[in-house]
């Protein structure tokens, strides 16, 4: 389709332009549809003789179980970030993107172990196709809400808090059906809660609002930490946000 073709436009250009082979050696890599080509790419390298003798020292980490898949079913080396703890690049997607390269993320149900990974990186590159790029504030083109990891026991607090003291207009523990009854659990055990916070002008203010919650693991806003943003158009035609 023309929206995978974007993403994979995305991606590629996002490896190429991005990754120093000769230097980069611990990449990590996100979870979602789009960060799919991103490891498709990474796997190309291997098999390309002008590249393999480098990308054979590439140690790819990570942001959780699909992420995990993508690695291995592509050939690289999978690490953890125990081992790792600093990264020399990460390619990640997004949910959306603000004019400040200020992002949701956690539509995928990853967004702290993407978060650990990204904030670990000198550089971290947002992968996204065009619906993810917003005119101005988040919270315009993505109406699912702020995700939010919380521990399992907690989790009625925090929707109570969120609602009391963060005047969060509607906030839900995000379910698991059809796929399976009950909650969505992470891959760290822990529930995840969409918050509609409508449009946000602030979203530095509010992460730390949230953060500061009893119950509260992170927050899917991801704050001055993209470095920079690729978004792949229908026609081909990739744009760059710096
Ligand atoms: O959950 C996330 O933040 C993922 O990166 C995901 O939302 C990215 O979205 P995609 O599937 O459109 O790439």
């Amino acid at each position: 389709s023309t929206l995978e073709q974007a993403k994979r436009f995305a991606a590629y250009r996002a490896v190429d332009e991005n990754l120093d082979y000769q230097r980069h050696r611990v990449i990590g890599v996100g979870s979602g549809s789009t960060v799919i080509y991103v490891a498709e790419r990474l796997g190309q390298y291997l098999l390309d003789p002008k590249f393999s003798i480098y990308a054979s020292q590439f140690v790819c980490i990570p942001t959780g179980f699909q992420s995990k898949e993508l690695i291995l079913t592509n050939g690289l080396t999978l690490g953890s970030i125990e081992q790792f703890p600093t990264l020399d690049i990460v390619f990640d997607g997004a949910d959306e993107v603000d004019v400040n390269l200020q992002l949701i993320k956690g539509g995928g149900g990853c967004l702290f172990q993407e978060k650990l990974i990204s904030t670990s990186a000198a550089k971290f590159i947002v992968v996204a196709d065009y619906r993810k790029r917003s005119p101005k504030y988040l919270g315009t083109n993505w109406v699912k809400g702020v995700p939010i990891e919380v521990v399992p026991s907690g989790y009625i607090r925090v929707l109570h808090d969120l609602k009391t003291k963060l005047k969060c207009k509607n906030a839900i523990l995000r379910q698991g059906a059809p796929a399976k009854a009950g909650p969505v659990v992470t891959d760290n055990c822990n529930f995840i809660i969409d918050a509609d916070f409508g449009e946000i002008e602030h979203p530095e203010i509010l992460h730390q609002d949230i953060k500061m919650l009893v119950g509260v693991v992170e927050t899917g806003l991801f704050i001055d930490n993209a470095s920079k943003a690729y978004f792949g158009n229908p026609d081909g035609s990739v744009e760059l946000q710096v």
